[in-house]
């Protein structure tokens, strides 16, 4: 005699799928999130390749200063990662030496210049940044400005405050001879290149991967 399943038959099935499901979603949109990140370091590894041929053509890497450049602009927002775009887009010497693709480029903040910076090889007077994969500009801070904070934008438009890593273990910054860059990761939050941003240096250190609380290390400015 046939018979449909009973009610408690098709809750036990539900509840095997609905484990399956807790117990395979996660793994999926880990996978899925690891992606981004190894995108956002290919990005980030292809950048630091071309700074060094950069470097090695002007004897120093992109400042992380307009003025530096000579661009004077009111704005001082996002002003690292702009420079080094107007750096790495030069057509002086062997430039342009980061063939940018357009998703590469944001402007969150929206300034550009009266006339093309720098001899550009880019379209147009835009102050452009590069963005990571979830479209927040990355940061880039020169060594000599270390010691310096930098205003920043996210692309919801919220302003926030960026500063060059230090290492917790050893007191002294990280690439204390080149450049620090990082993008503010998959939480779209600036960790000042700790807790889930994808940066360009390596760190060991454990204290290194929990997120920031917003409080003052015992080394930094009050
Ligand atoms: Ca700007
Ligand atoms: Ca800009
Ligand atoms: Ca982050």
């Amino acid at each position: 005699m046939r018979r449909g399943f009973t009610l408690v038959e098709i809750l036990v099935v539900l509840a095997i799928i609905a484990t399956l499901a807790a117990l395979i979603l996660p793994n999926l949109l880990s996978v899925s999130n690891q992606s981004e990140v190894t995108e956002t370091q290919a990005t980030i590894d292809a950048i630091c390749t071309n700074l060094a041929a950069y470097e090695s053509d002007f004897g120093d890497y992109p400042p992380s200063s307009l003025s530096a450049y000579g661009i004077q602009t009111s704005n001082k927002v996002n002003e690292g990662i702009e420079c080094m775009v107007v750096g790495l887009s030069t057509k002086n010497k062997k430039g342009p030496y980061m063939d940018w693709q357009s998703n590469q480029l944001v402007n969150l903040d929206e300034d550009s210049l009266t006339k093309k910076p720098f001899n550009s090889y880019l379209g147009n007077n835009n102050l452009w940044e590069v963005c990571d994969f979830w479209g927040n500009a990355m940061v880039y801070i020169h060594h000599r400005d270390y010691d310096k904070k930098f205003k920043c934008v996210d692309q919801d438009g919220i302003s926030f405050t960026v500063k060059a890593r230090k290492s917790k273990k050893l007191g002294t910054y990280f690439n204390p001879t080149t450049y620090q860059l990082w993008s503010l990761g998959l939480n779209m939050k600036n960790d000042d290149g700790a807790g889930d941003d994808v940066k360009n240096w390596k760190s060991d250190e454990e204290d290194e991967d929990a997120p920031s609380d917003g409080k003052k290390e015992p080394w930094e400015d009050k």
